[in-house]
């Protein structure tokens, strides 16, 4: 009896020690403890201050990881091995991982701050009611050039980023719809055309852009082009406008034939573990002092109205980066085209990038 009882109080010990050591290993790589909050969000998007804030406020510890495109932190959460309590998704990819049933509805009682928004920026056709997501940044796709290495020469419109003039002159920002939308428009096409004839002839038209082509880049573009590395930069809006503020030969412009109009949001996805957590910090990330700072930090815009006024006016009326949505009539929102639709933009960006010197 005495050797039963030890024997099982060996099994217990045994197995009490290896849940202790499985949840530390969880709490190191983020997956899960219950101490963490894991936020999965786009490369230089938030200012580290505002995370080591958050900790200090709520006890609990964020574990940050980084991604550099929706195609990559959907392939990521679908597959499910590592999990996230917050990721922050653009439109289009929203409302495929709202189809693919990859998000938590939102509990908006816990999102007290989610009445700063500006009206304009809920309740979008990605999402009605914002039942799985909340707003962060937002922006436009366009061109940032520099005047002196341009020798005075302007862009206007998609089609000058094909003179041969401006030969290994141009960063390309790493992004499928980027580049195949930035294709389309300087067609007349629309940048969710889901007609393959239109989508070869765009890459036809990418191919002959390549000599002028230098590199496709990540988040290292805003470095390549602040040091004048190269003259002219597809971008996310809020990259130039980082840039251009640390350089007076830089400016940014959305080419005439029309471009992006993108929404990034804060989502829950269904394998986050803390969901408490996850709630705490989308609130904490929707008051108008922390959305300024973060907006101030990165460069991007908010959709945060009370945050505008604690932002320098300079920034708050840049139309470049502010723009007056009811005028911009030539900017289009990326749809969610299908998960084949999607996979084809996706090939013939991929077959256009392999060409690269
Ligand atoms: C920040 C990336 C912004 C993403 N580095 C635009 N959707």
């Amino acid at each position: 009896m005495k050797r039963l009882v030890q024997g099982f109080a060996a099994i217990f010990i045994a197995a009490f020690a290896l849940m202790f050591m499985t949840h530390r290993l969880n709490e190191a790589e983020g997956y899960g403890g219950d101490k963490t909050v894991s936020v999965y969000n786009w490369g230089d998007y938030i200012d580290p201050a505002l995370i080591r804030k958050f900790e200090k406020e709520t006890g609990w510890k964020v574990v940050y990881q980084t991604f550099d495109s929706n195609e990559a932190m959907m392939a990521k959460i679908a597959q499910g091995g590592a999990t996230f309590d917050v990721a922050v998704p653009s439109d289009y990819a929203i409302s495929k991982m709202i189809e693919e049933n990859l998000l938590l509805p939102l509990d908006h009682s816990k999102l007290p701050n989610l009445k700063y928004i500006e009206p304009r920026f809920l309740d979008l056709s990605f999402d009605p009611h914002n039942r799985y997501s909340v707003p962060y940044f937002w922006g436009t796709v366009g061109i940032v050039y520099n005047r002196g290495m341009l020798g005075g020469k302007t862009i206007t419109s998609w089609n000058d980023l094909w003179d041969p003039d401006l030969r290994n002159q141009i960063l390309l920002v790493d992004g499928a719809r980027e580049v195949m939308g930035m294709a389309l428009n300087s067609l007349g096409y629309s940048l969710n055309d889901t007609n393959k004839q239109h989508l070869q002839e765009a890459k036809r038209k990418l191919d002959r852009l390549m000599p002028n082509v230098k590199a496709i880049v990540g988040d290292e573009i805003k470095l390549l082009l602040a040091n004048e590395e190269a003259a002219v930069g597809v971008v996310w809006s809020g990259d130039a406008a980082e840039i251009i503020s640390e350089n007076e030969a830089l400016d940014y412009v959305v080419p005439k034939e029309g471009s992006n109009l993108w929404f990034d949001n804060m989502v829950i996805p269904k394998t986050a573990k803390n969901i408490e957590g996850a709630h705490a910090f989308i609130n904490f990330m929707l008051d108008p002092k922390h959305a300024a700072q973060n907006a101030e930090y990165v460069g991007y815009s908010t959709p945060n109205r009370a945050a505008l006024r604690y932002l320098p006016k300079d920034i708050a009326n840049d139309r470049r980066f502010y723009p007056d949505l009811d005028a911009a009539g030539r900017l289009e929102v990326y749809e969610n085209l299908g998960k084949r639709m999607l996979a084809y933009y996706n090939e013939l960006f991929l077959q256009f990038k392999m060409q690269q010197k």
